[in-house]
């Protein structure tokens, strides 16, 4: 599919961009428009931000300045993937409607991977995030602005479950009436995190708070990891947000979209990969306290996504991009079963 006529000139002006460029769609993100830039060389990537889920691109592009900056100077031989500026040095090019797009390098020779196939690559995709965190591990977290609010908090998401639940129409709910019921008998989770953050021992971290599986980029020769994607939500979080995406994103041998309940299983190979991978750079780093959570963390992801899909379906579907009506009730569907397994 051709997109060249969606990218604004204006755009392509403060990027410095011609004008002829050809786009194609690349990924397959849930939030914001991705463009491959084919003909610029070296190839680029533009991305028109999603404003009504990240309200302040500034906190973003702020964040990702400090940790540039951080890294540069503290690990000069870290490949981390910083945008890209306009002409004038901006962070983003806004165009006539308001809408905020930002360019990024393309990363030749990688791939990304929808599943993981092997333990050696989860244990690498893990590595992978867990360089990252230990690069970070001298940055204070207060440096950064938090780009969404209390966006693992999983008390807020079981709350918003609950007020989009008492708002739906009611077809919606009697279409989601198993996932609904699902959802609230787990809710000893939600006590279980609170205790946890309560009791402050979980330090603050700099984190990238969304490390599903397909936001790193592996080297297409070799499968090592070339540098995580993806970096709008790095933030202050805790530990069990990365390792926790990680594993729920990995172990299950299918993807979150996945309708067929029964392909719905825990590879115990992979989880411990994950473990020993993320570790691998992060024991030294890690807590005693943090390590204890580790068995929390995939399960507290998992329903966290399982509640915000759910929500979301019964919003009417005002979150995330969705190929059809029911697609985020699927979604939580799967992530419920995917719970269940996990607990
Ligand atoms: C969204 O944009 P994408 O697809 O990387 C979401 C994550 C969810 C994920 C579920 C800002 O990420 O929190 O884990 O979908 N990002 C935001 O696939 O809400
Ligand atoms: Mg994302």
């Amino acid at each position: 599919m051709e997109l060249e006529s969606s990218v604004p000139p204006e755009v392509l002006h403060q990027f410095g961009l011609p004008y002829n460029i050809r786009v194609s769609p690349l990924g397959t993100g849930h939030i914001h428009t991705t463009l491959l830039v084919q003909s610029a060389a070296p190839q680029k990537v533009l991305q028109r931000i999603n404003t009504s889920v990240f309200r302040h691109p500034e906190a973003i592009a702020h964040n990702l300045r400090v940790v540039g900056a951080y890294l540069a100077q503290h690990h000069p031989g870290y490949f981390f993937l910083n945008p890209l500026p306009t002409r004038t040095g901006g962070a983003v090019a806004t165009d006539n409607q308001q809408q905020v797009w930002r360019l990024l390098p393309f990363v030749a020779d990688s791939v990304t991977l929808q599943e993981i196939e092997s333990p050696e690559q989860a244990y690498e995709a893990a590595r992978g995030f867990g360089e990252f965190a230990r690069n970070l591990d001298g940055l204070h977290p207060a440096e950064l602005q938090p780009t969404i609010r209390r966006f693992h908090d999983l008390s807020w998401r079981y709350e918003q479950f609950e007020t989009a639940l008492a708002q739906t129409e009611p077809s919606l709910a009697r279409l989601a009436k198993n996932e609904i019921a699902s959802a609230q008998a787990f809710q000893p989770l939600v006590h279980e995190y609170e205790g946890l953050i309560r009791s402050g021992r979980l330090p603050l971290r700099v984190t990238h708070n969304d490390t599903k599986i397909n936001n790193v980029l592996f080297d297409r020769l070799t499968g090592r990891v070339k540098c995580v994607i993806d970096l709008d939500t790095l933030m202050p979080g805790y530990f069990i947000y990365d390792l926790g995406d990680l594993v729920r994103t990995c172990v299950c041998p299918v993807s979150e979209d996945e309708t067929d309940l029964s392909k719905i299983t825990i590879r115990t190979d992979v989880y411990d990969a994950l473990v020993a991978g993320y570790l691998e750079p992060m024991a030294d780093r890690l807590t005693e306290d943090e390590k204890k959570t580790i068995p929390f963390a995939g399960k507290m992801m998992t329903y966290i996504m399982a509640l915000r899909f759910l929500a979301d379906h019964l919003n009417g579907n005002v979150y995330y991009k969705v190929k059809h009506p029911l697609h985020n009730l699927e979604r939580a569907r799967n992530q419920l079963a995917l719970l269940t397994k996990l607990a």
